[in-house]
């Protein structure tokens, strides 16, 4: 069988993760994996990075790229009777999905930061073009209100460790510090702890930065992460089971949430 991913920029830690999972399941499977990326999360360029794996006539096919409801609804009737499941959409697409759960990854992360005693926690979300971005940034502002309390300080990032220095710096630039970061990926929490680091401000000690996904180096950061866990691994492999398992079934949809786990190491206190 050939299977076919269409992903967001591989440059990135998550989703080349996640690739890698897709392709070493596959590859046990005896299935192989054509791979198309996208630089632009836009309706052209996914509908030709789709067609261009049609082409080849793949048997299923798995899009990790951050698409609105309407944009992926309409992926998935090009792809038909191909079957699709989609990595990063949010719960109200009626497509397959196979998605972590970010509500849950967000008040994992806040209630870790209450739990040690934080009031005054900033947060550096991820782009607002990003759907799970979005997910992780409402759920933390519905957990802190839940909490009686309002966020320090916001601001967004595009998920690579230079925006997580770069924002940083404006945070950490006024007279009061925050107490705690939640930051919306590893990357720009790596940018965050070494614009701590240049202003000799102490993590833990002065500041806990959480993270989320957990990506394989996330544990050799200085200190070693605190962070909200998704597990890439067992991403790929359920859903390239899940596109190996399908046996074309009438008109329903499949909606898979995988839970978080919040890994607590040296970052937070
Ligand atoms: C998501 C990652 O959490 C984030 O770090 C970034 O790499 C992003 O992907 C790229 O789109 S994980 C995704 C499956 C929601």
């Amino acid at each position: 069988k050939t299977l076919g991913l269409v992903t967001t920029d591989l440059a990135l830690h998550a989703p080349s993760q996640i690739a890698s999972a897709v392709k070493s399941r596959a590859g046990q499977a005896g299935a192989s994996v054509m791979i198309s990326m996208v630089e632009q999360h836009d309706e052209q360029s996914c509908a030709a990075a789709l067609q261009e794996l049609l082409a080849q006539r793949v048997e299923g096919v798995l899009i990790n790229v951050p698409l609105d409801d309407a944009l992926a609804q309409q992926l998935a009737a090009q792809a038909a009777p191909v079957p699709v499941l989609f990595l990063d959409v949010s719960d109200t697409a009626t497509v397959n999905s196979l998605v972590f759960d970010a509500a849950q990854g967000a008040r994992l992360g806040v209630e870790h930061l209450r739990a040690l005693g934080h009031q005054r926690i900033a947060l550096l979300g991820g782009p607002e073009s990003s759907v799970s971005a979005r997910a992780r940034f409402s759920g933390w502002l519905a957990a802190l209100e839940e909490a009686k309390l309002s966020p320090f300080a916001c601001t967004h990032g595009d998920w690579s460790a230079a925006s997580g220095f770069e924002k940083a710096q404006r945070l950490l630039a006024g007279p009061q510090l925050p107490q705690a970061v939640l930051v919306a990926n590893d990357q720009m929490a790596l940018g965050v702890l070494r614009a701590c680091a240049a202003k000799g401000i102490a993590v833990p000690e002065q500041i806990s930065v959480v993270g989320y996904d957990d990506t394989d180096d996330s544990a050799w950061f200085s200190p070693p992460l605190t962070t909200v866990r998704q597990a890439f691994k067992e991403a790929g492999t359920r859903s390239v089971d899940w596109l190996l398992d399908n046996q074309a079934q009438g008109d329903g949809f499949c909606q898979i949430r995988l839970p978080v786990t919040l890994v607590g190491r040296y970052s937070s206190a």
